[in-house]
């Protein structure tokens, strides 16, 4: 019935429906019409009612409904399915149960806030209420557990594509899994999989991206190393806009990664802010100093030490060094 309700209105946006129109094309009374209008108010959405002539549609709330999200996706399988909630613990952690219980290739788990937002290594996400996209997409790739980690690099192209489509800006690329934005962190991926030796069950990718977080909303440990969309540009992002765009640069993506094309690669490199940089590197146990020289087909960074040691690392924690 809302999706019915709300269709009506997008077909032609300056166009006053009576409620009697409406209860015909939709087979309901016209008390059941209203009731449903009211409760559209009551999540948000605004309607402006003129005698004679009926209801006209004004505003869409800022809400990651799911409703809202499908009619602006342009994707094949990517978001087909789509859960939300406005609280969760870790969309990640929500997906991962789903996908345990059967969830579909391609689904979207999005909510306005995470209570438990996770980072990679215990670390922790701020997810501050309706000011950022916190989501996850389920995948249940063909492909091999070794190539998993390549995903959080083609979320970070993918990211990098949509934001300048939707937003105009130009990020870099901070391996393995950060979006960066005049020095700050705007973006981070966090990719996790469930496998069995050569075969993926699933993989989860949750991307966390600061679309409208005022700077003072960032905890006190973050605030001088993050951003966001609204600080940098100075206006609000329609965020389902960006979010749809996200994940149909995504679908393009991966279905190049599937078919063995790498020349999204190519483009991670080039926004690298690490390469030909000196960095430190550290990893659970160890950490390693060198310059960045490479960024290898299979996702790893491969430095070159102080005493001319090459080295190829799958994961860590960059720091620029030496400037
Ligand atoms: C990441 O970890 O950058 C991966 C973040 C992934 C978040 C998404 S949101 C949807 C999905 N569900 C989840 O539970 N997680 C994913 P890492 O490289 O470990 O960076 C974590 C560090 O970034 C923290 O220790 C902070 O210093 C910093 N940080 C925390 N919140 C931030 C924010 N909102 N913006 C920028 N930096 C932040």
């Amino acid at each position: 019935m809302r999706g019915a309700v709300l269709g009506f209105f997008d077909e032609d946006p300056d166009t006053y429906r009576s409620g009697e129109e409406l209860s015909k094309e939709l087979g309901v009374s016209r008390a059941a019409v209203w009731k449903e209008i009211h409760r559209l108010e009551l999540e948000g959405y605004s309607f402006e009612a003129a005698p004679r002539r009926g209801y006209r549609l004004i505003s869409r709330p800022d809400r990651l409904f799911p409703w809202e999200i499908s009619r602006r996706l342009k994707t094949a399988v990517l978001g087909r399915e789509i859960i939300y909630r406005e609280t969760v613990g870790s969309t990640n952690d929500w997906a991962k149960d789903l996908a345990k219980g059967g969830a579909a290739h391609g689904t979207l788990v999005t909510a306005e806030t995470q209570l438990r937002g996770r980072g990679r290594r215990g670390r922790s996400w701020a997810s501050p209420w309706g000011k950022g996209l916190w989501f996850s997409l389920i995948l249940r790739p063909s492909f091999s557990p070794f190539e998993v980690p390549r995903l959080s690099i083609l979320a970070g192209v993918a990211l990098r594509r949509s934001l300048r489509t939707v937003a105009g800006v130009d990020v870099g690329l901070k391996w393995p899994n950060d979006v960066v934005l005049r020095g700050r962190k705007l973006a981070g991926v966090l990719t996790e999989m469930q496998a069995e030796q050569d075969r993926v069950e699933f993989v989860v990718v949750g991307i966390g991206l600061n679309t409208n977080v005022p700077r003072d909303a960032f905890p006190e440990g973050v605030r001088g190393r993050a951003t966001s969309l609204f600080e940098e540009t100075g206006k609000p992002m329609p965020r389902i806009d960006l979010l749809a765009q996200i994940v149909l640069d995504f679908e393009g993506l991966y279905r190049e990664f599937q078919t063995g094309g790498l020349d999204w690669m190519g483009e991670a490199r080039e926004a690298s802010v690490v390469l030909g940089r000196w960095v430190k590197v550290e990893g659970e146990k160890l950490s390693w100093e060198g310059r960045a020289t490479e960024l290898g087909d299979d996702g790893s960074l491969i430095l070159e030490t102080g005493t001319g040691e090459i080295v190829r690392l799958l994961s860590g924690d960059v720091s620029l060094t030496r400037f």
